[in-house]
């Protein structure tokens, strides 16, 4: 019987990032172009650019990134060195399928998983596999406008059978699409790119393409699921959320209405990942909208026959809504327009809020709706580091933000019993920021020498909070 006491003896102490925000050699082994090889680097508070295509003169950040596809070898020593367990990456689909629609995978992408997933098992280090991470090919957004196209669940479950075949023996843990939910909010290109190679033509509806390409999306997930476990009964397939909890702004009963809408928006994916099912309420909402959506009965039996086996989900902030003085009966969440400023808790440079008990609250609202294990695959902080007249980081401020999240994801194990499988934080070691394109937002115990400019020598060293979490690792979290 499991001990609910205690963290799991074999739990998942680990670290995540995504190929393309470390890998760089985005041309090399007959890799294909990227949503994300198309956007240009911004700043903090600066958009990203999503150019057609590669354009000369342009600052592709994801290129090169931190050049890991180079370095894979002397990384994954210093991830041992740090006493990793897990390591969660994802597969960039264009390794295996460069343009996406292919029948034939690209035997030099695999071999490149196959020798990183050798090299971790040599040193006992568990991968844990987003297929779809912000970086489908590039080609299956000009050729078919991303998932708005019902083709693209076949080009994915392609992809995902030839992985899981292939790997079948070297990763057990695999989730499908990295925070399917970011699209909800349909104001932000970021988002629906990222997520769905869409890019919203002028007149378009993008909240119903976001809701038609996420059905397609919830679709392959499912299907995935179903072909993953029957490929090898002993895989471990999960969602992948963005948790960001919304607050009523007050007691106030329109707030409390407004921010059950506002977690109902953000969240019905896991619904419909974790049940089975849509929600009733969603069901109705887009039939009074008149989106008229391709959902066929076919679509519902292959959503009830895949269900993950666990919520995997990122936790960086929190966030409030209040209702509008005029609020229609459907009380329609708009994330771009609902939220405000949450005056309790303080925020990160980028105005992420830094709400450690959120974490605590998450993890129970999803023990009550889905009572599955659940994987922190990403927690942390971003910061600007400093190096100091030493030569080190002393990253104490990120120490601070971990340290209050892991005690916070204790007391939802060891106090609200809450079966949790592991916590990689994000970007352990320092990586090309998806938000912004930056080098210079970090968040890692590894420093990498490169800046904004892409100006550096790629050289690695350990920060203050490298000792730390290794210790962290050794004691089991005992002693934080
Ligand atoms: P960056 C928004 C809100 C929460 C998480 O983000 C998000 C985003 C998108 O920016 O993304 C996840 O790099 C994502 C990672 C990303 C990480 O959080 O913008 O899964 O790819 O790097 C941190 O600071």
């Amino acid at each position: 019987s499991v001990d609910m006491t205690k963290l799991r003896k074999d739990f998942l102490w680990g670290g995540a990032v995504a190929a393309h925000q470390l890998e760089g050699g985005w041309q090399d082994g007959g890799k294909g172009v990227s949503v994300a090889d198309v956007m240009t680097a911004g700043a903090n508070g600066v958009e990203r650019q999503i150019t057609d295509g590669v354009l000369p003169g342009q600052n592709y950040p994801n290129h090169e990134a931190i050049d890991f596809y180079h370095h894979y070898k002397d990384d994954v020593k210093l991830f041992a060195d740090l006493g990793l367990k897990a390591f969660r990456t994802s597969i960039a689909w264009t390794r295996i399928f460069p343009n996406g629609d292919e029948d034939e995978p690209n035997e030099a992408g695999l071999q490149f998983y196959d020798d990183l997933f050798d090299e971790l098992h040599k040193y006992g280090i568990e991968p844990v596999i987003t297929l779809s991470h912000f970086e489908m090919p590039y080609h299956l957004v000009t050729e078919y406008g991303g998932w708005r196209s019902r083709k693209v669940i076949d080009f994915f479950v392609h992809f995902a059978t030839v992985v899981f075949k292939r790997y079948k023996d070297k990763v057990k843990y695999w989730m499908t699409f990295n925070e399917i939910n970011n699209q909800a909010n349909t104001d932000a290109a970021f988002a629906l790119f990222t997520n769905s190679g869409v890019k919203v033509e002028p007149g378009e509806d993008a909240e119903r393409t976001m809701y038609q390409a996420a059905h397609y999306e919830v679709v392959a997930s499912a299907l995935a699921v179903q072909i993953g476990h029957q490929i090898n009964p002993d895989f471990q397939i999960g969602a992948m959320i963005a948790m960001v909890p919304l607050y009523p702004a007050s007691p106030n009963p329109r707030d409390i209405f407004k921010a059950e809408r506002a977690m109902q928006t953000r969240y019905w994916f896991a619904d419909v990942q974790a049940n089975g099912a849509y929600p009733a309420w969603l069901t109705q909402y887009q039939a009074d909208a008149g989106f008229d959506l391709d959902i066929t009965l076919a679509d519902r039996d292959v959503l009830a026959a895949g269900k993950v086996d666990y919520i995997g989900f990122s936790y960086y902030m929190s966030n409030a809504v209040k209702a509008k003085d005029d609020e229609p009966d459907s009380y329609k969440y708009e994330e771009s327009k609902d939220i405000v400023r949450n005056p309790t808790v303080e925020a990160s440079e980028w105005g992420w809020q830094i709400d450690p008990q959120g974490l605590r609250y998450a993890m129970n609202w999803f023990n009550d709706r889905f009572h599955l294990p659940q994987f922190i695959v990403e927690n942390g902080f971003g910061a600007i580091d400093k190096i100091d007249a030493d030569g080190h980081v002393h990253d104490d401020y990120r120490v601070d933000y971990l340290r209050q999240h892991i005690e916070q994801m204790k007391l939802a194990v060891e106090v609200d019993g809450v079966d949790l499988m592991g916590y990689t934080p994000w970007g352990f070691i320092d990586l090309v920021s998806a938000g912004t394109g930056q080098m210079d937002k970090r968040y890692g115990f590894i420093y990498v020498d490169k800046n904004d400019a892409g100006e550096g020598t790629l050289k690695r060293s350990k920060k203050d909070s490298f000792y730390w979490f290794r210790h962290v690792i050794a004691t089991n979290g005992e002693d934080l």
